[in-house]
């Protein structure tokens, strides 16, 4: 890249920066380098992270250089803290996690390549119906990538397990009960872990009185009790769990 474009693609990268919520990492030619929100929006009005989280734009910079930038149509916002990198379908380079918002069909989560939109669920089917991602992993020791998200962390509270195949976002398992999010926190709560040499999913209960381990195996979930809830900073501090 000549020296001009490039000061010229990284003073807009620092502006989108500055702008949204980033997430970085590292790829292959033809996957993502870093993703980031930018734009933010007021059309949509749902505010279930605070103020100032629901965008217009994404930016996808590739590994190889170039930079994607999407603005979703009028109908559709980003509703979410940051695009999360992973490597949902195992070839080694990464794509892009994130939660779309229809107006008058809620949130989807979708996979986004350096080329575009890959995959998404279906909308959840009602305006300001959410869904807060938990992450990606080999959560059953296949070898293949799962995706965690809690559907309608405020009401239904489902966490649900889906998987990329081809242009494709299936449906692997879901548990009910369990939650990551309360309603106007900018942040979600919850990871995947390592506990006990095993994937675990760590979320609340429905009533944030508990931190539940929830493991994957033979296409079903399986949850246990890890003892009081005692804050975000909780899931970063369990016995058993890196
Ligand atoms: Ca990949
Ligand atoms: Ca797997």
């Amino acid at each position: 890249m000549r020296t001009g474009a490039l000061a010229a693609a990284v003073l807009a990268a620092a502006a989108l920066t500055a702008a949204g919520a980033a997430a970085q990492g590292a790829g292959s030619p033809d996957g993502l380098r870093a993703a980031e929100y930018s734009v933010s929006s007021t059309r949509y009005g749902h505010d279930a992270l605070g103020p100032g989280h629901e965008w217009a734009m994404l930016a996808l910079h590739r590994a190889d250089g170039g930079t994607l930038f999407y603005r979703n149509d009028r109908e559709i916002v980003f509703e979410d803290t940051a695009p999360r990198l992973v490597d949902a379908d195992g070839d080694g380079d990464l794509e892009a996690l994130v939660v779309e918002s229809s107006h008058s069909k809620g949130s989807r989560l979708a996979v986004w390549t350096g080329a575009g939109r890959l995959a998404a669920t279906p909308f959840i089917g009602r305006r300001h119906r959410w869904l807060a991602p938990v992450g990606a992993a080999d959560l059953d020791g296949d070898g293949r990538v799962e995706i965690a998200y809690v559907e309608t962390p405020h009401l239904g509270k489902v966490l649900k397990v889906v998987r990329l195949e081809g242009d494709r976002l299936v449906p692997v398992a879901e548990a009910a009960g369990l939650t990551n999010h309360r309603f106007g926190d900018p942040f979600i709560q919850g990871r995947i872990a390592t506990c006990d040499d095993r994937a675990t999913i760590l979320t609340a209960d429905a009533d944030w009185r508990r931190v539940i381990a929830t493991t994957l195996s033979g296409g079903a979930l399986s949850s246990r009790d890890l003892g009081p809830y005692r804050g975000a900073e909780g899931f970063d501090r369990l016995a058993g769990c890196d």
